[in-house]
């Protein structure tokens, strides 16, 4: 009765199956009436045994019971777990199964254990919802993990209509994760739609946390409404890494985290490395026009609302984001989006190919509407040793103390960049990350270049604050435009000496404050979508900056020349954006408004 069928199975699938491995590949019905070959999914496991698979499981749509969990112990071969079918034997794949653990002995709903194999299996998850697990969530207890537990060598795939979602736990409230060795990964795709949604961890990792050791992939994926008290969405320690998997075009589906909660720190995402080996997070939304970038949207927590990383080693941990979107995060201490202890590298770009008209944002990486009550709008760091690069990247309307960036680390690169409409919390408060747009570190190398710098509620644009070294550092503002009236360009809040410099590239709305003469003081005339209009003086002005200039903020290479414009130092435009079309020819006297100086 209980033996492998292929009954039902269509004529091309077993065409596959038999091509794939001849005889040994197991489908079994499972599913509560008599049509099906199991009534258990952990007896339809279990009777998988040593076969080599690839094996399926399909399941009766509607709630199948798993009260005292589900255990897969050192899977021999890949085993797909799809439900949502109407009945057993029918091929109608039309709805999800529930597979509910509720009631029972408290425990994980689904255990994974792969052990330490050189051979990494695959468990694949398609239109299943695993809810109602609840592991022991007590100081001595273990395991850990609501929904599903992932230890070893092994990578599992929720994919389809794969719901994780209202399990509890005390570290990975929808997931844990623990590979057997940094070679030995435990590995979680989530990916076609799934989501890990409304999890509650008591202390680490509402949605998932990420012990050692694991690689968590996001293609099209969602982690959602989850809540702990570190990394509400995600918490992940030494060995584990956050990777979106390359997606190859912008297909229609959210990508993202939003919603999530930490009572303490890492709304969306904590990372701290918890040993030698750091975390890594590398982050791209899907490119191309439209691309479709990676969302983080209204999470919250005290400090890092979007991002709480802690690096306390040696080595740099690295946080690459790029086309990546932050709305509505919320922190009530420092760093709406990002929080950033010890020793960090992060970069956050949009690609250049990358086009999207998303929350009317015109570029594919945007901070929009982000609130710290404290410190930062949105990147926060009180540490020596990070680095930070942001290109074409979009900032409005975020607000804190400094209402964008807090960087005291060694090394800010800001280009091809667009500002505006950012609020400091308080606009009079003599304390430096006060009353200001960035607060940067007074001894370090900073650059604001190729950027445009519009009109925000702040005193000062920059503030620089120093420490004890008497080296001066460096704020090179070459090939961008600071036009806020009314604002004061540069303040050294401790009076530090800093090398403020240009090369004559620089327009901005005073010269006041800024050492070198040379700056074009005038209205920069942009047009809507911040390019230099006809009239701009803005138009054709540098080719003496040294160091290349980056493509613009919409990916455009600089040096458009044009025509009917002499070019002051060459053809670069100052600001952000790059003019690509040709001015239409002018009268002379427009003409001679260009250089006004
Ligand atoms: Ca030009
Ligand atoms: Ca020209």
């Amino acid at each position: 009765m209980r033996t492998s069928r292929s009954i039902g199975i269509p004529v091309f699938v077993l065409v596959l199956l038999l091509r794939a491995a001849p005889a040994e590949a197991l489908v079994f019905w499972v599913g509560p009436d008599g049509n099906c070959d199991y009534n258990s999914l952990q007896a339809a496991i279990n009777a998988l045994g040593s076969d080599p698979g690839p094996h399926e499981l399909l399941l009766k749509a509607g709630t199948l019971a798993i009260a005292n969990g589900v255990n897969i112990e050192r899977p021999a071969n890949q085993i797909t777990i799809r439900g949502g079918y109407q009945s057993c034997q029918s091929l109608s794949d039309t709805g999800t199964t529930i597979l509910d653990a509720t009631g029972g002995s408290d425990g994980t709903a689904i255990n994974i254990n792969a052990g330490n194999r050189a051979t990494q299996q695959t468990i694949i998850f398609e239109r299943v919802s695993i809810r109602g697990g609840n592991s022991e969530t007590g100081p001595f207890d273990n395991p850990e993990g609501g929904g599903l537990e992932v230890r070893g060598h092994v990578r599992v795939r929720l994919r389809t209509l794969t719901l994780i979602h209202e399990n509890s736990s005390g570290k990975g409230g929808g997931v844990y994760m623990e590979g057997a060795s940094l070679t030995r990964p435990a590995e979680l795709t989530i990916e076609l739609g799934a989501e890990i949604r409304d999890n509650t961890a008591s202390t680490r990792g509402g949605g998932i946390y990420c012990h050692h050791h694991g690689m968590i992939s996001l293609n099209r994926g969602q982690i959602s409404f989850n809540q702990a008290n570190t990394g509400g969405g995600i918490d992940m320690r030494q060995g584990c890494s956050l990777l979106t998997s390359a997606p190859t075009s912008a297909s229609a589906g959210f990508n993202g985290l939003m919603f999530n909660e930490a009572a303490i720190s890492g709304g969306a995402i904590f990372a701290a490395p918890d040993g030698s080996r750091w975390p890594t997070i590398y982050l791209a939304g899907a490119t191309g026009s439209p691309g479709n970038p990676l969302v983080f949207l209204n999470n919250n927590a005290p400090i890092g609302a979007g991002i709480h990383l802690d690096n306390a080693y040696d080595s740099a941990s690295y946080v690459y984001l790029a086309n990546t979107i932050w709305s509505g995060q919320h922190s009530t201490t420092s760093g709406a989006t990002i929080h950033l202890e010890g020793r960090v590298d992060v970069e956050i770009e949009a690609w250049p190919d990358c086009r999207v008209d998303f929350f009317g944002a015109p570029s594919c990486s945007g901070f929009y509407h982000n609130t710290s009550e404290g410190w930062a709008g949105v990147v926060s760091n009180f540490t020596s040793d990070s680095t930070l690069k942001i290109y074409r990247t979009h900032m409005d309307a975020n607000q804190g103390d400094p209402a964008t960036v807090l960087f005291f680390g060694e090394d800010v690169h800001i280009e091809s960049s667009i500002f505006g409409n950012n609020i400091a919390n308080n606009q009079t408060d003599w304390l430096p990350a006060r009353n200001s747009l960035f607060t940067l570190h007074g001894e370090a190398t900073n650059r604001l270049r190729y950027s445009t710098v519009l009109a925000n509620q702040v005193g000062y644009l920059l503030t620089t604050v120093a420490s004890v070294n008497p080296t001066p550092g460096s704020i090179d503002l070459s090939g961008s435009i600071l036009y806020a009236p009314g604002t004061e360009i540069w303040r050294s809040w401790d009076g530090h000496p800093m090398n403020v410099f240009h090369f004559g590239c620089l327009l901005a709305h005073t010269s006041s404050g800024i050492s070198e003469p040379g700056v074009i003081v005038a209205d920069p005339l942009l047009r809507a979508d911040f390019s230099p209009s006809d009239n701009s003086p803005a138009l054709d002005i540098c080719d003496n900056i040294p160091g290349a200039p980056l493509p613009d903020f919409y990916g455009h290479p600089r040096g458009v020349n044009q025509v009917v414009v002499p070019n002051l130092w060459g053809p670069h435009d100052l600001g952000a954006v790059e003019r690509t079309d040709q001015v239409a020819p002018l009268v002379d006297e427009l003409f001679s408004d260009r250089f006004q100086q």
